[in-house]
């Protein structure tokens, strides 16, 4: 297989929002001065930062800063961005604005660690990106002119990551943050969902697996190209996953650590954040995308955690974004297929975000702003909501089972549905034929081509008589079986739209919505892992077991003249890796003759429950 350098603005833009994308009407070069400094952490190490001020220095501004593995490009004190801040509206009343290389990346020295874990107590020179942002915040606060002693953190998706890291033990300069779609644990954002590996990720694996040999303004790694858009068959094609050696070598150490910790240890576990967030200090605003294939359980746990463990103010903000949606300028929000409405993005920075970093960096700071516990938009109404908690108080829960002739029924029944899983003929996870860095639009995605296979079990409502509104977390009570001795069980909840639904500019060509299976929420469980992501267990064959899923919040109404949709099927490819179905200590390391044909059988008495919002 060719490598091929890609542009590294390609990638980089994949990554981030188009907030980076030039700003015509603003020049930033006439309103900030720009420098770059190197700022020596705890250990010595000098972390490449650079801060824009504005060239008014008649008054004092706060700093708001991101840190960031995706550079702080451009690099070169005469070269600027065209968008600073988290949105133009804070770019253009003035403020100090920093990005910081993270430790091991770019311009920085150091070594660089995947989701570095967070050393509590930590001692002496001890290091972590806590620490980091820490000493990062001191030395500003110390040698930054006209700045007001106040200090705001942000940064979307791994930059997210870094503005919760910054929240542990934060400096009491900082003020507030907004973590946005930051990545909570590798074991359930990104990489992988509930232990199944994401294969959709792969190619991605040589953006941080390569350590490089000292600051440089050039990338260090290339991106394998899979030579075909086909990505379902290039990696059915490939087989086993240990195949992958072939592109990734020992020098990969994200690929080793992937392939070397299959199963939930000390090495995921100490690197997830969500278990550091105690007694958080400053004010946070946790922003998702309800619609994030990326990071769903990062954003959704930061701010429940919070609400868990500290008394400061913690808001979140979740809208029908896909990842980093919400950083954009476009005035049509569309995930997909399937559009929610016009200039989402705009009224959120400009009547929430702003007012957020405002309050707490330039105004009073007491938390005394008319700003909701929650905003969250239901992507069934097409409207936003304000709740005063999240998840909403005002539910009563609604179980539904899988009932006999693909009913969604409300009472348990004996029917058993079996399938044959065959991992030579996966389910694919959507019905276009498009490599990707990342996956993206499958959350919204017709999902039709699974309902007609049959090895995807349909189960769904009479049309609905009055509207059904579901908020919150889901969850999947499955009862299975498996001629085999491995599988994994993914649980789909869908709205199938009425036979006169209306189009969108948005929807493809060859595509009405009349009828359209819209994806709302989807979730994997590796079966292994049902009862421990620490200890992996067999199926026992042909023997009923029971297999739990919690599906990531969503907010959601099922409109009068819809269905309500449950599919089960156990491939998803190659969204995630497939299931040999045969069970071995390390997926990564199966053979061929592991892959089995199975045949999986689920029961009546499986149940989905929802919570519904009393109106
Ligand atoms: N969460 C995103 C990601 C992390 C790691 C690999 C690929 C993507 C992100 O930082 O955009």
């Amino acid at each position: 297989m060719k490598l091929f350098r890609f542009s590294l603005i390609l990638l980089f833009l994949s990554f981030l929002p188009v907030q980076i994308i030039a700003q015509e009407e603003y020049d930033v070069k006439e309103h900030y001065n720009k420098t770059e400094v190197d700022i020596p952490m705890r250990d010595g190490t000098l972390l490449h930062t650079t801060i824009y001020s504005p060239k008014d220095t008649s008054k004092e501004y706060p700093i708001l800063m991101q840190r960031t593995p995706y550079s702080s490009r451009p690099y070169g004190e005469d070269q600027f961005r065209s968008l600073i801040s988290p949105n133009e509206y804070l770019m253009k009343e003035g403020n100090i604005v920093v990005y910081q290389d993270v430790r091991g990346r770019w311009m920085s020295e150091g070594k660089y660690d995947n989701m570095r874990a967070i050393i509590p107590n930590k001692s002496g020179d001890e290091f972590d990106e806590s620490s980091d942002t820490y000493d990062t915040i001191e030395w500003l606060i110390e040698n930054v002119d006209n700045n007001n002693g106040r200090v705001g953190t942000w940064g979307i998706s791994y930059p997210g990551h870094y503005a919760v890291a910054s929240l542990v033990d934060a400096h009491p300069a900082l003020k507030a943050s907004s973590p946005q779609a930051g990545i909570g644990d590798f074991f359930f954002d990104d990489f992988h969902h509930n232990g199944a590996y994401l294969l959709s990720y792969w190619r991605v694996t040589a953006l941080f697996g390569y350590d490089k040999t000292g600051p440089t303004t050039e990338s260090w790694y290339d991106l394998p190209d899979l030579g075909t858009q086909d990505q379902y068959q290039f990696f059915l094609d490939v087989g086993p996953l240990s195949n992958l050696d072939e592109y990734y070598g020992e020098d990969n150490v994200f690929w080793q650590q992937l392939k070397e910790h299959p199963n939930y240890d000390e090495f995921w576990k100490s690197r997830g954040i969500i278990q550091h967030l105690e007694d958080i200090k400053p004010a946070v605003m946790v922003v998702g995308g309800l619609f994030d294939a990326e990071d769903l359980y990062g954003p959704f746990n930061t701010y429940k955690k919070i609400e868990e463990t500290s008394d400061n103010y913690n808001i979140m903000v979740f809208g029908p974004w896909s990842h980093g949606d919400w950083a954009r300028q476009t005035e049509r929000q569309a995930v997909g297929n399937v559009y929610f409405g016009d200039n989402l993005s705009e009224d959120y920075q400009r009547n929430i975000e702003t007012k957020f970093f405002n309050h707490f960096l330039k105004g009073d700071g007491d938390g005394n702003v008319d700003l909701a516990e929650a905003y969250v938009y239901d992507t069934g109404a097409r409207k936003w909501n304000s709740y005063e908690a999240w998840p909403p108080k005002n539910t009563e829960e609604k179980v539904f089972y899988l009932g006999d002739d693909q009913e969604l029924t409300a009472e348990a029944t004996n029917n058993e549905e079996s399938f044959v899983s065959d991992p030579e003929k996966p389910v694919s996870y959507n019905d276009e034929i498009k490599a990707v860095f990342t996956p993206r639009e499958y959350m919204t995605g017709d999902q039709r081509f699974g309902a007609r296979r049959p090895d995807v079990l349909v189960f769904e409502t009479e049309v609905l008589e009055e509207d059904m509104k579901l908020t919150g977390e889901i969850l999947a009570r499955l009862n299975v079986a498996t001629t085999g001795t491995s599988a994994d069980w993914v649980v789909k909840v869908i709205d199938v739209y009425p036979p006169d639904a209306e189009d969108y500019e948005e929807t493809m060509e060859h595509l009405d919505m009349d009828n359209y299976h819209m994806m709302v929420r989807s979730e994997v469980m590796r079966g292994r892992f049902r009862n421990s992501f620490e200890n992996p267990e067999p199926f026992e064959p042909n023997k009923k077991t029971s297999v739990n899923i919690t599906l990531q919040d969503i907010n959601h109404t099922f409109k009068k003249g819809h269905k309500l949709q449950i599919q089960v099927q156990s491939t998803w490819f190659p969204l995630i890796d497939r299931n040999p179905q045969t069970f071995v200590p390390n997926i990564f390391e199966a053979e061929e003759e592991d892959f089995q044909k199975q045949t999986h059988t689920v029961f009546g008495d499986s149940a989905i429950e929802f919570s519904v919002l009393k109106e």
